[in-house]
């Protein structure tokens, strides 16, 4: 009792929380072997609810804690993030949920190969479900153009950083217990990389002959998918000169991404005026 009253007296160091999730990373079990990707998706789910018109949402409250936004239809499956990051909670207790989820997506993208992300703490926890925002503000992946435009523009995001944020799409997988969708996008779906781009590109993109959702698989081997909302990045002119430009330079690709997940992650919260911007080191392998 009372070294957790030393500990939750003492100012938090962001690099241990940091190096804390970094080490929970691993789990040779689960998916591809790590847990990064699923954690990048919890930070992005529980930012990308953001309306700039109302300026409700966003990942500030950690709503998704809460009946009903918890069980919406867009959030399946991310309790496996939630639960995995309870430890951590534990450990260092002044952290608020908001920030903890949103360091995650952080330290994901860092440890899984990606950009370093600068960072500010400072969000605060909702204490109830009064604040959870309605469904449907999350993107539907059997869309395309319009209603990708529809729902990044109403976070404030416009064709460029819609692009350079889907790069994210080079993690993780579909589960058909979750989305109903099945299959990685790349090939090597716990590397962050501008692979997503140049397989969009690349490959021959085919309805799946399935009974579930439609969506794409690659002729050459049928193992990789494409969402319909994925596909209307090639369909669309704008979208597609983006592809292209960071199928290219991946460099590029990287500080685009950061400094649009840096914007996803602020999205409508309130930070204490002098925040300080904090950027991480990788924790040692
Ligand atoms: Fe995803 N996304 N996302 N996504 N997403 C899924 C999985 C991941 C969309 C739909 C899906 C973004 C945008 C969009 C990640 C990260 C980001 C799944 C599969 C679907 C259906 C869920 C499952 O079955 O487990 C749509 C329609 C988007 C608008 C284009 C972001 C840009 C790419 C904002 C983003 O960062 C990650 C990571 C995963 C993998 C999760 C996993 O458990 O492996």
């Amino acid at each position: 009792m009372r070294a957790d009253a030393a500990r939750a007296a003492k100012p938090l160091n962001y690099q241990e929380v940091y190096n804390a999730i970094a080490e929970a990373l691993d789990n040779s079990d689960y998916d591809d072997g790590s847990y990064g990707p699923v954690l990048v998706r919890l930070a992005w789910h529980a930012a990308g609810t953001y309306d700039k018109n109302t300026g409700t949402g966003g990942s500030n409250g950690a709503t998704m804690r809460f009946n009903p936004e918890s069980a919406h239809g867009a959030n399946a499956g991310l309790s496996v993030a939630r639960d995995l990051l309870e430890p951590i909670k534990k450990r260092f207790p002044q952290i608020s949920y908001s920030d903890l989820w949103s360091l995650a997506g952080v330290v994901a993208i860092q440890e899984m190969g990606g950009p370093t992300i600068p960072w500010r703490p400072g969000r605060k926890d909702a204490d109830t479900s009064a604040a959870c925002t309605p469904d449907g503000r999350l993107p539907d992946a059997s869309q395309a153009h319009d209603h990708l435009r529809n729902i990044f523009y109403r976070m404030g995001f416009n064709d460029q950083e819609i692009v350079a944020l889907a790069g994210a799409h080079a993690l993780g997988r579909c589960h058909t217990d979750r989305s109903g969708y099945e299959g990685p996008w790349t090939f090597s779906p716990t590397t962050f990389s501008n692979s997503y781009f140049k397989l969009l590109l690349s490959e021959r993109w085919v309805d799946k002959k399935w009974s579930g959702p439609k969506q794409a698989v690659d002729k050459a081997t049928g193992s990789l998918m494409m969402l319909p909302a994925d596909l209307a990045l090639i369909n669309d002119r704008v979208f597609k000169k983006h592809v292209a430009e960071y199928a290219k330079d991946e460099n590029k690709f990287f500080a685009d991404f950061a400094a649009a997940f840096k914007k996803l992650e602020e999205l409508g919260v309130p930070f204490p005026e002098n925040a300080p911007t904090l950027t991480f080191n990788r924790a040692a392998a």
